[in-house]
């Protein structure tokens, strides 16, 4: 191999091991350790706010594999080029490896809960990552000097290789052992869910139109959608929980888990949507919830008049700002159970809020850890803080799923269908418009209630054949129809009716 494919073999080699390294001593220091969540972090926390948005619309739940590859990326073109720059005497490649610990150490230690200690490893790290860089650049060298150069040159190679795999494989355990020893799973199997004293009213199975596929009215745990800034999922175990109320209240209060046992526990159907959803997405999903309500909750802390507000925040430091209002009206949950089981992880283990009415940007706060209680013009939340609304409420809404875009469709009778939803109003009516004819009413399935999204049906009889579109738009109890105007999704929501072209054959 020629030199510079040796020196660039020795950047990634070290690059590598100081990475694996700092990986591996990661898991014995815990998490707030890991500079990977936290450089990632601080990427997705940095990142302008639309280029956030192009990057959820774009790669939608996939966005951290996007993202986790794309820093990879960048990490080993700088390692290569720290093989190539490193020299005796002007160790460039060994500043670069400082430098790139000295950004991970201090995005290891602006993270929320995050102690000294933390940056042991990423200074680890470093330092094992600098060794390889100058032991493996050394042997390069000495591989063009020497007579016996085509040999040496060889056994860099491997050597280089050899450190590479082992900090690639050091990397990948340190990132399993790390799963196995915060996981949560064991302590969410062992939690019952509590009973509800008010149980919501049983779904009819008249929700759900016949005559055609369409998501299900109550959406599995496994289908539900997750938007979350989270590179890696908080594990925070019952035990470990706290919520701290405090501000702009009577008294501050921290609630244990097992406190909870003193609330009502109440159960609801409530359809959480992202305002990031573009017109026809599928940030939306529908859940049973249980838990306790937010108003219960306040209300032994004590409202201040004056406050207008709650920030809420997540173990791991992101906030959403909600009316008061919204949260003391008595809808809103401090939910620990969905769809009767525990919380997923990724949906907010072991608790989380759930705000009917607003999209989950201001209100859905998942591994829910404080509430404080303030006034808009004092605290600004994460999404507010990058641009978008202050209040989120949810806009009326409507989406074809039936037929797909581009879909064959059958000459003859054939039934089309989708969703429409308008929480906390409640969808009135939806109409479909086929081609450029007439607006008809769609068929409903039953209103569960105001808070929960509505199915709807459309029978029709495909007699032309070749290209047809469908459009819908719906009606909510307030009387508003959907604009046709069309709005991207920041700063509020967006808004368009759906269309969809299918071909007649
Ligand atoms: N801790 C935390 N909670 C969060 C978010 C987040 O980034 N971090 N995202 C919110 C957003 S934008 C939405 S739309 C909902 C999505 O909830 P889900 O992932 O359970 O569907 O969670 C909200 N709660
Ligand atoms: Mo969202």
């Amino acid at each position: 191999m020629s030199t510079p494919g040796v020196r660039v073999l020795a950047g990634l080699a070290a690059a590598a091991t100081a990475l694996g390294v700092a990986q591996l001593v990661a898991v014995l220091v815990g998490p707030k350790a890991d500079a990977r969540t936290a450089v990632g972090s601080a990427v997705i926390d940095l990142t302008p706010g639309p280029v956030k948005e192009w990057a959820i619309q774009t790669f939608g739940t996939a966005d951290k594999m996007v993202l986790t590859v794309a820093v990879l990326a960048v990490i080993a073109v700088l390692a290569a080029a720290a093989g190539l720059l490193e020299g005796p005497r002007r160790p460039i490649g060994s500043a670069m490896i400082l430098a790139a610990a000295a950004l991970g150490g201090s995005a290891v230690l602006s993270r929320s809960g995050s102690r000294p200690a933390d940056v042991v490893p990423t200074v680890v790290g470093a330092v094992c990552g600098v060794l390889v860089l100058r032991l493996l650049t050394a042997r390069a060298r000495a591989g063009v000097e020497t007579a016996d150069a085509p040999d040496r040159g060889r056994r860099a190679s491997l050597l280089g290789l050899g450190f590479l795999t082992a900090g690639a494989a050091a990397g990948v355990l340190g990132v399993v052992l790390a799963r196995l020893t915060t996981s949560v799973s064991g302590d969410r199997q062992t939690f019952a869910i509590p009973r509800a004293a008010l149980p919501s009213a049983p779904i009819p199975p008249t929700v759900q139109p016949s005559g055609v596929t369409l998501p299900s009215f109550v959406t599995p745990n496994t289908d539900f959608y997750r938007i979350d800034t989270a590179l890696t999922v908080p594990q925070l175990s019952r035990a470990d929980w706290r919520l701290r109320i405090h501000g702009l209240v009577d008294r501050e209060i921290t609630y244990r888990f097992e406190d909870l046992d003193d609330f009502e526990v109440v159960e609801k159907v409530v359809t959480l949507t992202c305002v990031s959803n573009p017109v026809g997405g599928e940030l939306i999903s529908n859940a049973v919830w249980t838990g306790y309500r937010v108003a219960d909750l306040l209300g032994r802390a004590g409202v201040r008049a004056d406050a207008d507000m709650v920030l809420s925040m997540s173990v791991d430091g992101w906030t959403a700002g909600t009316p008061v209002q919204a949260l003391t009206d008595g809808d809103a949950l401090l939910a620990v159970g969905m769809n009767g089981e525990p919380l997923p992880a990724e949906h907010g283990y072991p608790a989380r809020l759930v705000v009917p009415g607003l999209y989950g940007y201001v209100s859905a706060t998942k591994w829910v850890v404080d509430l404080e209680v303030t006034r808009f013009d004092r605290a600004q939340a994460y999404w507010t803080r990058l641009g978008w609304a202050e209040r989120g409420p949810i806009k009326t809404a409507s989406r074809v799923d039936v037929p797909r875009a581009g879909a064959d469709v059958a000459l003859g009778p054939v039934t089309f269908g989708g969703v429409a939803w308008a929480q906390d109003r409640g969808v009135r009516a939806v109409e479909v418009q086929i081609d450029d004819g007439p607006w008809q009413q769609a068929q409903l399935g039953t209103a569960y209630s105001g808070d929960t999204w509505r199915l709807w049906s459309f029978p029709w009889e495909a007699r032309d054949t070749g290209f047809h579109t469908i459009t819908v738009r719906a009606t909510d109890n307030s009387g508003y129809t959907q604009t046709s105007e069309r709005a991207d999704p920041v700063p509020d929501g967006a808004t368009g009716w759906h269309s969809i072209t299918f071909v007649v054959r």
